[in-house]
């Protein structure tokens, strides 16, 4: 089946493709859409899919993520693409300048839609710790600011990052649900 993967973002389409390609045939529309203005990203990304499944006529998965600190309570969360385009990774390490708690967690919400129908969504949750200098180059957002049981997570290829992220969480529940689905 062919699915398509509304996002801007190249590096989550990359981890979706490589995650899906032997299920899915996924397609990027790098297309905008908006985002609600809410702190629960399972509704942003239900919000998300149902506009654009009706604006492209066609089945379409959407991903709301985020980064959520600790110590930051929760930031920037819902606000992770807005602060990683103003002062990114640079910013986030000068916040947590002399932080001891390094607690964070990254949480995806896959919403699914088709045309006329109504929105699912999967999330993924993954626990990690921010780190104390940016490492490596192989991700994207705040990957270089983030490790997984101190492996720098900016180091990780695509495949060992699929293994063990929040995005394979959400990724693989909508996979199973849709596999499913279609049997019927
Ligand atoms: P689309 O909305 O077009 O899909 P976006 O980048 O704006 O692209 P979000 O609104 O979901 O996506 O913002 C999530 C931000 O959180 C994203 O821009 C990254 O900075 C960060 N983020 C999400 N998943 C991440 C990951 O696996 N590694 C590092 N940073 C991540
Ligand atoms: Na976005």
């Amino acid at each position: 089946p062919k699915l398509y993967f509304v996002t801007t973002n190249a590096g989550k389409f990359r981890e979706a493709e490589h995650l899906f390609k032997e299920n899915f045939d996924v397609e990027q529309v790098n297309m905008p859409y908006p985002e609600l203005q809410d702190n629960d990203l399972g509704k942003i990304a239900a919000y998300g899919a149902k506009y654009c499944a009706e604006e492209l006529k066609k089945p379409v998965m959407v991903e709301d993520s985020g980064l959520f600190i600790d110590a930051l309570n929760g930031f920037p969360g819902p606000y992770s693409s807005y602060v990683q385009k103003t002062v990114g990774n640079k910013g986030i390490l000068k916040l947590m300048e002399g932080v001891e708690n390094r607690k964070a967690q990254y949480r995806s919400y896959l919403g699914y839609c088709e045309p006329g129908g109504e929105p699912v969504t999967f999330e993924g949750i993954w626990h990690v710790d921010v780190s104390f200098e940016e490492e490596g180059t192989m991700g994207f957002g705040y990957d270089p600011i983030t490790n997984y049981r101190k492996y720098p997570i900016g180091e990780m290829e695509v495949e060992q990052k699929n293994e063990v992220s929040h995005r394979r969480r959400a990724l693989l529940g909508f996979r199973e649900w849709y596999l499913e689905k279609i049997k019927q």
